[in-house]
């Protein structure tokens, strides 16, 4: 059976925030449904719903309440049904979001546990800890700041490694894996083309909650991250998957983790015959914009896959983080403000790694609002702010709501087409009028053109380096990919044809900050 993904595009929808159908300001799967012909036409093979699963939405979503239903807000089971049957008749598979690390306190479980009191089964679904005195059981913290333990009235803590509506499973536990094995076949059942999974890295603990010398949150592996169970574990995820038969399209079920690492080394133990079908390779975006730096990213990354049959898409954004044009357009620190964004500089570069993005081997996951070149929205207001980052803080870190506004489909104000209603859940910027969906599509050479383009032209064939570049590549016999990162314009090699340019080409130069696709002589 083909294993659709391994030269896939798949679309992210962060479900709040891409299209409105009921006119309330959040968006839902009516409006993604509205807006499925667009998702078409940009040529995507697969969306990943962020978490539409009802939920008090302290985390976005990412605070599951319940596993096998959806939010009202988000709309019925029934219109996820509508919405899979419909994007198989476009030829687009969806993919959910399965949050295994944790759930939201209001799930029924947690408040069981809270009910139950020490010492009962139902506490040890999760994490509950006595410990002496008014002092947490261990130093562990949370990633979103502060302590990873709550008390609870009766003195028991519990671990959360996220905000502390977000308690902890225990993975040590069989009803838990059991539990999530039912959801996983939930949502094949229901026709899904795929799994992501939230902190994959994370779910199994050493049960020994050791003091760790240094505390602060990081991605290595550590007493709550990476631990050697979970190789096993998604083997027998994966197993699962490849037992469901090629009934609604062509090709085997997938799963994507979101295994982070400090280091590409943290990434090794998935690679391995039989593991999740695929691990996301962040590190595209977590290098600085510079050509030496990538490049040694993109052979470390090409060289962890090899051997095994994990695919690790190329990414350059997501809801978690910084959008490109921001990121790219404000290089000495991460931007807190509009006004620190240079958005030309950082459109240029944004486009050039999109050409980057689309041509390196495998898959590529985009974002959604990414293929419009949406900077990130710095200057929200304080009191508008939704992020737990942003919350747990105090403000010292402005969280992720700037890459979560909502999409600005058409016109020249808020709410730019996002809704029929007047208002939006978190305020859009003005001055978004030429980045509109509806304008890019008059304008072929807006960002939207490009992704279009590219996603349509995507090359095939063998990788290799090509000599005499900072960042060049081939694919195949004739098809190649330069960057131009430096500050001199840099001579292209002898071409037959431009097929797309992130900038301007002329005299067979190609200028700073841009990248071009070429079919070489
Ligand atoms: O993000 C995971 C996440 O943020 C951490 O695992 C990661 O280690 C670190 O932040 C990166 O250095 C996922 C979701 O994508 C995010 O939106 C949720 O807030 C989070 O899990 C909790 O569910």
């Amino acid at each position: 059976m083909t294993q659709w993904w391994r030269d896939a595009v798949v679309y992210q929808i962060y479900p709040r925030s891409f299209a409105d159908g009921n006119g309330d300001g959040t968006g839902d799967f009516a409006g993604a449904l509205a807006r499925l012909p667009y998702l078409a036409e940009l040529g995507v093979d697969a969306v990943w719903f962020s978490p539409f699963y009802p939920s008090p939405l302290a985390d976005g979503g990412y605070d599951v309440a319940d596993y096998c239903d959806v939010d009202p807000r988000f709309g019925t089971l029934a219109d996820f049904d509508t919405f899979v049957a419909a994007a198989a008749g476009h030829g687009i598979r969806v993919i959910v979001d399965i949050v295994p690390n944790h759930c939201s306190s209001a799930h029924p479980a947690f408040q069981a546990a809270l009910a139950a009191g020490p010492g009962s089964p139902e506490r040890d679904l999760f994490i509950f800890r006595d410990a002496p005195g008014n002092t947490a059981p261990n130093n562990w913290q949370s990633l979103f700041g502060g302590p990873a333990w709550t008390q609870t009235p009766d003195g028991q803590w519990y671990l959360h490694l996220f905000d502390s509506s977000q308690p902890d499973w225990n993975w040590a536990n069989p009803a838990v894996p059991a539990m999530f094995e039912k959801v996983l076949r939930f949502w094949l059942d229901r026709g899904v083309a795929g799994l992501r999974v939230d902190v994959a890295h994370g779910l199994f603990k050493d049960p020994e909650l050791p003091d760790v010398p240094d505390p602060t949150p990081s991605d290595r592996p550590s007493p709550w991250f990476h631990r050697p169970e979970l190789v096993a574990h998604y083997a027998t995820w994966r197993a699962i998957l490849d037992s469901y038969p090629e009934d609604v399209f062509p090709g085997r079920r997938t799963a994507v983790g979101e295994f982070w690492g400090d280091e590409i080394t943290h990434l090794e133990p998935y690679f391995i015959p039989g593991g999740m079908p695929q691990a996301f390779n962040f590190f595209l975006f977590q290098t600085a914009w510079d050509a030496a730096a990538l490049r040694h990213t993109i052979t470390a990354s090409i060289t962890l896959a090899e051997g095994s049959d994990v695919v690790a898409p190329w990414v350059i954004s997501n809801h978690d983080v910084m959008r490109p044009v921001s990121r790219y357009g404000a290089p000495a620190a991460p931007a807190r403000s509009d006004a620190e964004v240079d958005v030309a500089l950082g459109t240029r570069r944004a486009r050039a790694a999109a050409l980057l993005l689309l041509a390196l081997p495998g898959s590529a996951y985009v974002y959604q609002g990414e293929e419009l070149g949406l900077p990130e929205f710095l200057d929200i207001p304080a009191a508008d702010r939704d992020d737990p980052v942003y919350r747990r803080s105090e403000g010292a870190r402005l969280g992720r709501d700037g890459c979560r506004v909502p999409i600005p489909w058409s016109g020249t104000a808020q709410p730019y087409g996002f809704t029929e209603g007047t208002s939006t859940w978190l305020p859009q910027p003005s001055g978004w009028g030429s980045l509109t969906v509806e304008a890019q599509l008059a304008d072929p050479t807006s960002t939207l053109a490009l992704y279009r383009q590219a996603i349509a032209g995507r090359p095939a064939g063998e990788f290799a380096w090509l000599d005499g570049y900072d960042l060049a590549f081939t694919r195949g016999e004739d098809f190649a990919c330069v960057l131009n990162l430096g500050a001199e314009p840099v001579p292209l090699p002898a071409y037959e044809s431009v097929l797309l340019a992130s900038g301007t080409i002329t005299d067979g130069v190609l200028p700073t900050d841009s990248a071009v696709w070429l079919r070489l002589r």
